[in-house]
């Protein structure tokens, strides 16, 4: 690890411009970083957070082919999407740019043609499948097919989503191309290559010897496993007209592959920001690289780009890639093709100037070292026990009662007991604290931090009781409230790098701005005499119906994936007209219903027939309130032989429509008829 870097370079995964984020993105790689800068800001480092939208590749064309659109319409409107999302909550990178500028095709093509050059690639034919009809190869997720494992029809070229295996296009039995629906051909492709195995005794000295100590239990063991499975060979280019155009003579209608081009984006990013000094930033040996990142994306983090980075030369590596978990919703894995998700612009919309909660629940509940689950009940619970009921609870008294007590000036300090000097002990030793565990990429455990110097505040302010206080020692409760105001105007700082929403009213409040991360433990922020501001609620309650209505949104979703995803029930084999002329099948009223004692399921019914009035046992009570019914017309097999159930002689059957979910609906005429009318 780096120790004493002059500065650093922060950059955070370029999300693909095919769809907008969701609490797994924030929680897994852009809040994490966003703790980091805002920390190492505060602590006055040097420091460059660096994102944008990753615009090339096939999950961009595939999407444009989905929604009939072009791929750069696809790419301008999430860009504007995701770049918002993260705005709102307050994701502070200095740049977010998108691998679609100018800038970008010109530093990714320098950066491949250095490579070629120097006869840093290999190049190599191949035989890949390709689509006569819609004139062109076909990527891997182009290519559909029958799963040769399980057997599943609509297998990738990549993989099977069913049963998960990976596959090679020439695996999948019968396939299609998705473009023409064509059978593909095979044809020779000339494509240049990384030879990774070169790189494989550097990255196992640098990463398996080398970070073993430093970096995530997750993120070296899995670079580990790459290395000892043994490092092949890798295509950095693809044949697509979406991307980056190869820089070299007889490559036309090829592109660089978009994980070649898309880690380069950091460095073209940083261009834009810093035309003139950028090259520090990536160059110079006391820059600390730190990439954050999803696990899916550890290999192209630290053994592809590595690699890209160490054969051009003259860049640094990076320092460390805290890779997260993933974070599952309500037990399931999140899934944008499901809609199984909280969307992060959807999220503003249902809870509005409620960003920071979010932040503090994907912290606290953050997936560091295994998947972990958001559910909205410890969302809740979350909010209302420690946002409002800590945090907001401890600010609050301290502000309310200077108002009261003391006409909005921070009161003088008497002689401090013991009592203060503890609280305050506590709060000279958490900057640094906090701050380690930020710098070891321990951020659920420095939010906890945290939220135990508040814990401490609550604890102070219960065993003095100002509140009591206050009628037989005024000095003394000045003293106290002193203390307590100097504790939260430290919170203005340690906050913010995690709540920067509730920071920056807690500094209006207590009308202090955000000072330096080391200087926040000194309680020296306000001076006897100082007026504060007005009391403002920085967290509310969230309240039962609000979380269930976000769990209903979800039943709904998943139902809609039910349904959508049913599948009907095959054919029957064939009647002859007389069977199905031998059912008496008729219209008839409902006179009567009543729920069958003791059962879920089962309602009596009283039917006019026609020709009698007749009862009949129905399952149909879950979907029907019993007095609803009377009065309904019906369709019911009159001469289906009489069955007893529950006791209750039942002559007939209704005729219901069952829904993919399993809902039933009566039959009906579509305009009343004569009781005792033929359905034929
Ligand atoms: N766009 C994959 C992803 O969004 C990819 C990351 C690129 S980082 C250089 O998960
Ligand atoms: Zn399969």
């Amino acid at each position: 690890m780096q120790a004493d870097p002059q500065r650093y370079t922060v950059t955070a995964a370029l999300p693909y411009a095919n769809g907008p984020v969701h609490i797994g993105h924030l929680a897994g790689v852009y809040l994490p970083a966003d703790i980091y800068v805002r920390y190492l800001r505060a602590a006055g480092r040097d420091v460059k957070f660096i994102c944008g939208s990753d615009e090339h590749g096939v999950p961009i064309t595939i999407r444009a082919q989905k929604e009939g659109v072009t791929p750069q319409q696809v790419v301008d409107k999430y860009n504007a999407i995701i770049r918002d999302s993260f705005q709102d909550f307050g994701i502070s990178f200095d740049i977010y740019s998108r691998t679609s500028s100018k800038t970008h095709a010109e530093v990714a093509s320098g950066f491949f043609r250095k490579l070629y050059e120097e006869g840093k690639f290999i190049e190599q034919t191949s035989q890949q499948y390709y689509d006569e009809k819609a004139d062109q190869f076909l990527a891997d997720r182009y290519i559909v097919g029958t799963c040769p494992n399980c057997g599943n029809e609509n297998a990738y070229g990549d993989q099977c989503e069913r049963c998960g295996s990976s596959l090679s296009p020439t695996e999948l039995i019968n396939p299609h191309s998705m473009l023409s629906g064509n059978q593909p051909v095979l044809r020779e492709t000339k494509h240049w290559y990384l030879p990774l195995d070169q790189y494989e005794p550097w990255l196992r000295e640098w990463i398996v010897e080398g970070h073993k100590a430093d970096w995530k239990a997750n993120v070296y063991g899995q670079c580990k496993s790459w290395i000892d499975q043994g490092l092949h060979p890798r295509a950095v280019t693809r044949d697509l007209d979406w991307g980056v155009p190869v820089p070299v003579e007889g490559a036309e209608g090829k592109v660089l592959y978009v994980w070649f081009d898309a880690p380069i984006g950091y460095i073209s990013a940083t261009k834009e920001l810093l035309p003139d000094t950028w090259e520090t930033y990536w160059k110079d040996a006391g820059t600390k690289l730190v990439h954050f990142i999803g696990k899916d994306n550890i290999v192209f983090h630290c053994i592809i780009f590595p690699a890209m980075l160490k054969a051009h030369g003259d860049y640094i590596l990076p320092d460390n890639v805290p890779a997260n978990e993933f974070l599952n919703l309500e037990g399931d894995k999140i899934s944008t093709s499901r809609n199984w998700a909280v969307w992060l612009h959807e999220y503003l919309q249902d809870f509005p100037g409620k960003a920071d909660v979010l932040r503090y629940v994907l912290c606290a509940n953050a997936p560091e070292n295994k998947d972990n689950d958001f559910t909205w009940k410890d969302f809740q619970a979350r909010n209302n026990n420690e946002l409002v009921a800590n945090l907001g609870n401890f600010v609050n008294r301290a502000v309310v009662l200077t108002h009261k007590f003391f006409e909005g000036k921070v009161p003088a300090a008497a002689e401090l007991q013991d009592i203060d000097r503890e609280v305050l002990a506590q709060l000279a030793e958490f900057p640094q604290r906090i701050g380690e565990l930020i710098e070891n990429y321990r951020f659920r455990d420095a939010l906890n931090e945290l939220m135990n110097l508040t814990r401490a505040g609550n604890k102070y302010l219960a065993e003095t009781e100002p509140w009591k206080l206050i009628k037989t020692d005024e000095a003394r409760t000045g003293t106290v409230l002193h203390v307590a105001l100097q504790l939260a105007a430290g919170l203005v700082t340690l906050l913010e790098p995690f709540l920067p929403t509730a920071a920056a009213t807690l500094g209006t409040m207590l009308r202090v701005g955000k000072g330096s991360w080391q200087q926040a433990g000194r309680a020296d922020a306000l001076t006897a005499g100082q007026q504060i501001g007005a009391a403002a609620l920085l967290f509310d309650k969230i309240e039962d119906a609000t979380v269930e209505a976000q769990v209903q949104k979800l039943l709904d979703t998943k139902k809609a994936n039910e349904m959508a995803n049913a599948v009907t029930a095959p054919a029957k084999e064939d009647v002859s007209f007389e069977q199905f002329q031998s059912m008496d099948l008729r219209v008839g009223t409902v006179v009567a219903a009543e729920k069958v004692a003791k059962t879920k399921k089962l309602l009596k019914l009283t039917v006019n027939t026609g020709l009698d009035e007749r009862t009949i046992v129905s399952g149909i009570a879950e979907f029907f309130i019993p007095e609803a019914l009377v009065g309904q017309q019906v369709l019911v097999l009159l001469n289906l032989a009489p069955r007893e159930i529950k006791g209750i002689q039942s002559q007939g059957m209704l005729l219901l429509a069952e829904d993919a979910d399993g809902t039933l609906q009566l039959m009906q005429p579509g305009q009343a008829v004569k009781p005792g009318s033929f359905v034929a």
